[in-house]
């Protein structure tokens, strides 16, 4: 029996068993990852052997003049970026920033500095949680036995699973979660619950941030929020004195005012007192990387990830990732790959990328590699043990290790870099910890007193019809695995079902068949993430480093 962790970028970290057959996990590790079918190597149109590949593409990059390493999250394991050892030594560059949770990240170092991880066992220990943005039931399926049982307030445009069961649920209008959050500040205030002790103790100037709330008046910002009197009453009710979480997602910050969002609702939570107390606390995606001595860390040239100028490099290493499908405004990326002259795709499977691609160098999937997985959702981290060898494609390591022996130079073994990485955490009932690790995450307060966020100058900046959302697939991780093909719109928002219909707006436009869910606002269509084609409505300008894909709106005509 090998126990191993799943490597899939999620907000799980899963034990797997493995006995011949795979135990634990979900249906697309169980069932998906190995059926799709491995990308063969090829140079140009020709199919290649391995060898060949492998051979091309350390020779493009060792010719090139500027090589540019451009890695995902496909695979969530550390050995993945031994890459950066080997661009270090070719003098190119690698990629910064975010096309995920880079934008809440930024606000959330705003208000407290280092952002800790909440650890499982505090939600667990929670009366109240709610859920901000963030979909359990899909995203972060092993999540939701943990938090089915409490008093649920799900805060979320979209009538989803778990806001079906939820005690309350705020279909709120999108982009509004920073008003919400004020205006919930507000009313504890007037209520006097606040937690005084706590503001005088560990926050900056709490009379001025009760101050800003009230600039923020009353009937105006419902109206921004699209919610009732009456719902603001039941949250604050449900809040009153009880052990609360929330459980805050990307879907809150997918936009220009990101960050200020996270912000908010990390203000609202130091007014009610929620850091440092057990049972309560803001679970947010973390740095998977924080407080390791990191193996991998480079001082090389960096460009951002989210509007990368490709055309500035004659060779591009595509690793992990399928940024022809996932960054924004896909008719740029599409534009701007066109002038590199060498693009190498290091991946799996067949997609928009390898389409593009003039080498295609297959890659080893998380059953076929020793690894080391840390985590951005669960306080743990470990091990991860090969449970086959693979024969169609090449790990990362093992690239690396045959490019720098053929530039001259070593890379430490693999196991050593693994046990390196190791020696940093601390077992706990079995359980491997992080060094950043804390069980009660802000215990003695923050480093510095809690910053509130001081003024919001988001303004819609478009004149779309309808809100795009573009939340994660079921089926779907990021764009492995079964893809979504739809656009949802609620019954009444004025499209018959099945209906052929063109979205557009100052992007690019896609044509997409309809289906009708009531779960929907009338003002919003939903298009899963892994939809081909979905990224021709988003925009590649960014804020913090972060892409901002719900940004711009959208219009819809029938074809
Ligand atoms: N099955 C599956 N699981 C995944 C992934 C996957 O592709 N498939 N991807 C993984 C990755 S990379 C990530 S980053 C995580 C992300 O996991 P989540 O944070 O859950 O991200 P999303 O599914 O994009 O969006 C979450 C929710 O935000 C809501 N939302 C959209 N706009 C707004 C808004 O303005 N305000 C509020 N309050 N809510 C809004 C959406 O309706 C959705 O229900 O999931 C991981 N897990
Ligand atoms: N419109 C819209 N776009 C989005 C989002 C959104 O919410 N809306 N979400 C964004 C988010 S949160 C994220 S994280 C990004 C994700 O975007 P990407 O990082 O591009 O992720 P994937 O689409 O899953 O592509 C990963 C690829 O990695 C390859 N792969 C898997 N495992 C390995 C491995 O071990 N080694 C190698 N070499 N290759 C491997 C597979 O072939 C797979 O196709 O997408 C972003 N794009
Ligand atoms: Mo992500």
């Amino acid at each position: 029996m090998i126990r191993t962790l799943c490597c899939l970028d999620c907000w799980d970290c899963c034990e797997l068993e493995f006995d011949g057959r795979v135990k634990g996990g979900c249906g697309k590790v169980n069932n998906e990852l190995e059926k799709i079918p491995r990308i063969k190597p090829r140079i140009g149109e020709r199919e290649v052997s391995l060898e060949e590949a492998k051979t091309a593409a350390f020779e493009a990059l060792q010719k090139a003049k500027n090589p540019l390493l451009y890695r995902g999250s496909g695979n969530m394991g550390v050995m993945n970026r031994v890459t950066n050892l080997l661009f270090e030594k070719l003098g190119g560059t690698i990629t910064s920033g975010s096309l995920c949770d880079g934008n809440g990240q930024a606000g959330i170092e705003q208000g407290r500095g280092e952002h800790v991880t909440l650890p499982l066992e505090q939600i667990q220990k929670s009366e109240v949680v709610v859920v901000w943005g963030r979909n359990v039931k899909n995203s972060n399926m092993h999540l939701y036995p943990h938090i089915k049982d409490k008093q649920l307030i799900v805060i979320d445009p979209v009538e989803t699973a778990l806001a079906k069961k939820a005690h309350i649920h705020v279909a709120l209008k999108p982009k509004s979660d920073f008003y919400l959050a004020m205006l919930l500040a507000r009313f504890v205030f007037i209520e006097q619950g606040e937690d005084r002790e706590f503001l005088q103790e560990h926050t900056e100037d709490p009379e001025w941030f009760e101050e800003f709330v009230y600039t923020f008046r009353i009937k105006k910002t419902l109206e921004k929020i699209d919610m009732s009197l009456d719902r603001l009453g039941d949250i604050l009710y449900l809040l009153q004195n009880k052990k609360t979480v929330f459980l805050v997602g990307t879907g809150v910050q997918k936009y220009h005012g990101g960050a200020d969002t996270l912000r908010a609702i990390d203000a609202l939570a130091a007014v009610l007192g929620l850091f440092g107390k057990e049972g309560c606390g803001v679970s947010y995606m973390g740095e998977s990387m924080l407080g390791f001595e990191n193996p991998f860390a480079v001082e090389c040239k960096e460009t951002s990830c989210v509007d990368t100028p490709f055309s500035a490099y004659d060779a591009v290493l595509i690793q992990g990732a399928n940024p022809v499908h996932s960054m924004p405004n896909t008719t740029r990326v599409e534009r701007e790959l066109e002038g590199v002259e060498t693009v190498i795709y290091f991946g799996l499977y067949e997609n928009e990328t390898s389409q593009k691609a003039h080498i295609v160098l297959p890659g080893l999937n998380f059953f076929e590699k020793d690894d080391f997985r840390s985590s951005y959702g669960d306080s743990r981290c470990g091990y991860v043990k090969a449970l086959k060898t693979g024969e169609e494609g090449i790990g990362e390591y093992d690239f690396c290790a045959y490019a720098m022996e053929r530039l001259g130079q070593t890379l430490p073994a693999q196991k050593e870099l693994l046990e390196r990485l190791g020696a940093q955490c601390r077992e706990e009932n079995g359980v491997l910890r992080p060094p950043a690790y804390e069980k009660l995450p802000y215990k003695e307060g923050f480093e510095t007193p809690f910053e509130f966020v001081e003024e919001y100058d988001y303004k819609a900046q478009n004149s779309g019809a309808f809100f795009l959302l573009t939340p994660k697939y079921k089926k779907s991780l990021n764009s492995q695995f079964q893809r979504g093909e739809y656009l949802y719109l609620h019954p009444e928002a004025g499209f018959a079902e099945g209906a052929r219909l063109r979205l557009f707006n100052e992007a690019g436009e896609l044509f997409l068949t309809l289906k009708h869910d009531p779960a929907l606002r009338r003002d919003c269509a939903l298009v899963y993430s892994s939809t081909p084609g979905i990224n021709r409505l988003s925009t590649h300008k960014h804020v913090e480093n972060c892409a901002v894909y719900q940004e711009l709106q959208i219009n819809i005509e029938t074809e």
